[in-house]
């Protein structure tokens, strides 16, 4: 039989057919309860143990729910940001923006109690992104269900986290570029960047807006005066060690008091502050501020499912790591 025009155009579009059918066989979804058969536990084992950590040590759970967002922003949420470095291959975990990524230990404990359960069942990947729901609950912050059916990599590369992070001097457009380009949106931006009412700082991520910022010995114009007399403070130049709460007064509950301090312009990061540089991001702001958060906690709970879903490895790509810092 002659491949006439005709024929020819008919077989390209079966083959178009088939690649494109077979593009989504491959990538498959996460689910809620992808765990019900095979380690019906899991979560309950997860919220547990993190329940004991938290116990002890209540400001962990800040520290938790940063991993998952480092985890997520650099190569998709796989787990990549648990992985050790090795002789030859400095990993996320040594990268500069991780200078204050705790938690660890946690993650391990974690992993440890799931793994006696299911052997070689859940992944280091969906075990951090349940860790990050738990600790935000544990803060008195939304609850919701976490979709799960992530693999972990196999990679992670130190410079890909530089890369991938965006810095605490982000303005306004750089923020939304490093949003975008992983598929968040302009709300993803404003709702995440509340995660910011829980947790610590090192003065070494804003210092900068307290001394000479603009080269005539001043304080950064966008942060309020009185602000950053008392974050001088607390933080002299070139301090390395100094840490600070970032929501003064209620740095271990989940609240909506991060949308208040950023609408008096007493965001601690520029990053913070530029969020009243854009007008969808500032009506936010002072939506948020002036209602008592009457949307965030369902905002932040739909943001989080968003970001979860970040680059994940599905199906048979990947894998199931025993122990959270080494591939198998
Ligand atoms: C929008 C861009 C963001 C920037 C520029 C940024 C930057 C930072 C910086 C510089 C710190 C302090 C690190 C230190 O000096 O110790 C920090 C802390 C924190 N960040 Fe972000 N962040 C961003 C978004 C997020 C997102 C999306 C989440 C979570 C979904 C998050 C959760 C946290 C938490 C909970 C802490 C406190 C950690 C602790 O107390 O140990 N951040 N962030
Ligand atoms: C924002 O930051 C980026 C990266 O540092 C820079 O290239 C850009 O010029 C800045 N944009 C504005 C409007 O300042
Ligand atoms: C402030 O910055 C300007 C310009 O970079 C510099 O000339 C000056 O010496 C700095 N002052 C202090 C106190 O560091
Ligand atoms: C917890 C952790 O591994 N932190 C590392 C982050 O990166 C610095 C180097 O920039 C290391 O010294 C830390 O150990």
């Amino acid at each position: 039989m002659a491949i006439t025009p005709k024929l020819f155009f008919l077989l390209f579009l079966q083959l178009m057919f088939i690649s494109s059918l077979s593009n989504i066989v491959g990538a498959q979804e996460l689910a809620v309860g992808f765990y019900q058969d095979c380690c019906p536990g899991v979560e309950y084992i997860v919220a547990k143990t993190v329940a004991q950590y938290v116990k002890k040590q209540p400001s962990i759970a800040a520290s938790l729910l940063r991993m998952h967002f480092h985890d997520c922003f650099v190569r998709g949420c796989d787990g990549s940001v648990l992985l050790n470095s090795l002789p030859n291959n400095p990993a996320e975990k040594d990268a500069f923006p991780n200078l204050s990524l705790k938690g660890y230990n946690v993650v391990d404990a974690v992993k440890a109690a799931v793994e006696k359960q299911c052997p070689g069942v859940v992944s280091c990947a969906d075990i951090l992104a349940l860790i990050a729901r738990d600790a935000v609950r544990m803060s008195g912050g939304p609850v919701w269900k976490v979709p799960t059916g992530r693999r972990d990599g196999r990679v992670s590369i130190s410079r890909e986290a530089l890369i991938n992070l965006p810095p605490p001097f982000a303005n306004i457009s750089s923020l939304k570029s490093s949003f975008f380009s992983k598929g968040l949106s302009l709300k993803d931006l404003v709702v995440l960047s509340g995660s910011h009412t829980i947790g610590v700082s090192h003065c070494t991520s804003f210092s900068n807006r307290l001394y000479n910022f603009t080269g005539k010995g001043d304080a950064d114009p966008k942060l309020d005066k009185y602000y950053a007399i008392a974050l001088k403070k607390k933080c002299k130049p070139n301090d390395q060690k100094k840490i600070v709460e970032m929501d003064p007064g209620s740095f271990k509950t989940f609240d909506h008091s991060y949308y208040t301090l950023v609408s008096k312009r007493r965001g601690l990061f520029q990053s913070d502050s530029a969020l009243l540089d854009d007008p969808d991001t500032k009506a936010y702001v002072q939506l948020q501020a002036r209602t008592r958060g009457a949307t965030f906690a369902a905002d932040f709970a739909e943001s989080m499912i968003n970001m979860g879903n970040i680059g994940v490895l599905t199906g048979t790509d990947g894998e199931i790591r025993r122990r959270c810092g080494f591939v198998n």
